[in-house]
């Protein structure tokens, strides 16, 4: 009888010990929960805000501009082109103009069907929506010397074309939130337990 009331003791504090290593444990645990869905939700705000970025650009730049030396394949492959991005068109009135014009203009090198004109020298052209854009110089000649550019707009995502960046940024930060409460609220039944 004695030994068993000297022993209890000190089972009882090895198992407290014991409880105190695990309760540290489950904190470390939780903390580390804590930041991998913490650095989730960042994750999911940086690319929503990657997808949603609008980029301008000079067309032919930095190596060229929009003149009669700039290789316009070669410029355009080297990008990608999405809704919301803008291209200028930066270029002398005396030398040059812009042209919208469709695929039959932008092939023949014609501008009499033309969608729309330029000549400020500073064009800035928005690429509202997904499709191709076909641009050319309208002065004699330079057209056929290469003058001419078509523009692919295509979806900033491979998810569905339709629906807007703004909608899709705001479902993930809502999906990082539910995932940090749903981990919460696993580590609260688990410290309860
Ligand atoms: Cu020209």
């Amino acid at each position: 009888m004695v030994q068993v009331f000297s022993a209890s003791p000190r089972f009882l504090q090895l198992a407290s010990s014991r409880f105190q290593l695990r309760s540290a444990e489950m904190e470390i645990r939780r903390r580390q929960a804590l930041a991998m869905a913490l650095a989730a939700v960042l994750a999911a705000v940086a690319v929503a805000q990657v997808a949603t970025a609008a980029t301008s650009y000079t067309v032919g730049a930095p190596d060229g501009l929009w003149d009669m030396h700039t290789d316009y394949a070669e410029w355009v492959a080297a990008r990608t082109f999405h809704p919301g991005d803008n291209i200028t068109f930066t270029y002398s009135r005396e030398l040059h103009d812009v042209v919208e014009v469709g695929k039959a203009g932008y092939d023949a090198c014609s501008s009499a069907n033309n969608v729309s004109a330029f000549r400020s020298g500073n064009d800035v052209v928005a690429l509202t929506a997904v499709g191709t854009r076909y641009f050319l110089c309208g002065l004699t000649g330079h057209c056929v010397s290469g003058m001419k550019i078509r523009i692919d707009v295509v979806a900033a995502s491979t998810g569905p074309v339709a629906a807007p960046p703004t909608t899709s940024a705001g479902g993930n930060v809502v999906a990082g939130l539910g995932a940090l409460v749903v981990t919460q609220a696993l580590l609260g039944s688990i410290s309860v337990w």
